[in-house]
């Protein structure tokens, strides 16, 4: 039988496209950059399985009206806001995740986040390759203890217990969290976490502020003016979740005027472009790094691969989404 064609959008680790390419007639994107929307229209009548990443838009738009060649979206990541899930159901097509795999590395870059925007990590290293640095002084670039202090975690799912986890076994801080769905106890027994009834509620006690909850059009800017005014003026935002979590223009006005005291971000509403009001900002910003390590990416494409695998095998694959 001859081999499905797959499209693979982005360039993947090296492991994984070979396991794809013995298997599958894979076309591999060598270009490096985003497909446009309607290349990837375009693709659904040519492959069998196409695997998107979050740098792929995937609207309503995009889907044929009838059931094309295409039959599974590999998605590349756990989160699958670029994808209007309803519409791919709707033209008879699973979407797949990869869960779990990534949620070490990405609490990790929270934990990073949360300690370089505490501990003024960003401004010291741009004011010593600047040569700007006028010495040891006790009252330099004074930061914020988070040993201690209250971690708040919107989105109490796996990064966001994973990202608990650190900041309490590690820093000993305490844990609160809000989330919208029901939390197992034993997953707020491994930190001592105690729920809150609200958003708000989190945003008022926490010291720094963790956001964990999926993209689209169900948070779309949860985090704004309003929402920001409630916190300490001394607490930190993090988000590794999606930026369209937060608005970044109320975040730059708060950050500008001193409402809150820092902010770390590893995601972007329209990323890569990044609102120039935040760029005037403290906040530490980094480019989506929250799954890119090695050992994270090459799991998460395995993880793709298995689920293609099972799929075209007629096996429900592990990790349907929709
Ligand atoms: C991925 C992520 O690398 O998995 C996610 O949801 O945000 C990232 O860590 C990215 O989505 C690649 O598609």
């Amino acid at each position: 039988m001859a081999k499905r064609k797959i499209l693979v959008t982005r360039r993947w680790p090296k492991p994984v496209e070979d396991r794809l390419s013995e298997t599958y007639d894979a076309t591999l994107n060598s270009d490096d950059v985003p497909m446009s929307s309607e290349a990837i229209a375009a693709a659904f009548s040519d492959y069998d399985a196409i695997c998107p990443t979050v740098s792929d838009k995937l609207p309503a738009g995009v889907f044929p009206a009838e059931t094309p060649r295409t039959r599974i979206l590999g998605n590349f990541g756990v989160g699958f806001s670029h994808i209007d899930t309803d519409a791919a159901g709707a033209a008879g097509i699973v979407v797949t995740n990869t869960p779990d795999v990534l949620s070490e590395c990405t609490a990790d870059l929270a934990i990073t986040l949360m300690l370089m925007a505490a501990r003024r990590a960003s401004e010291g290293e741009r004011e010593v390759r600047a040569g700007d640095w006028a010495g040891w002084r006790p009252t330099h670039m004074i930061g914020t203890k988070v040993s201690g202090a209250t971690f708040g975690v919107l989105g109490f799912g796996r990064i966001g217990r994973t990202a608990a986890k650190r900041a309490h076994h590690g820093f000993g801080m305490k844990v609160i969290y809000y989330d919208a769905f029901p939390v197992k106890p034993e997953f707020s027994a491994e930190t001592r976490a105690e729920a809150r009834d609200s958003i708000e509620a989190v945003l008022r006690e926490a010291d720094v502020v963790s956001l964990h909850m999926p993209g689209g059009r169900e948070n779309y800017h949860l985090i704004n003016a309003e929402r920001l005014a409630m916190m300490k003026p001394t607490a930190i935002l993090v988000n590794t979740a999606r930026g369209e979590v937060v608005d970044a223009n109320a975040l730059a006005d708060a950050l500008g005027r001193g409402t809150i005291a820092g902010a770390g971000l590893d995601v972007y509403e329209g990323e890569p472009t990044i609102p120039p009001a935040l760029l005037r900002t403290n906040a530490v910003l980094l480019p989506h790094l929250g799954s890119a390590t090695k050992a994270t990416r090459e799991a998460m494409g395995m993880m793709v691969a298995d689920n293609l695998d099972a799929f075209f095998a007629g096996r429900e694959p592990p990790n349907r989404v929709a």
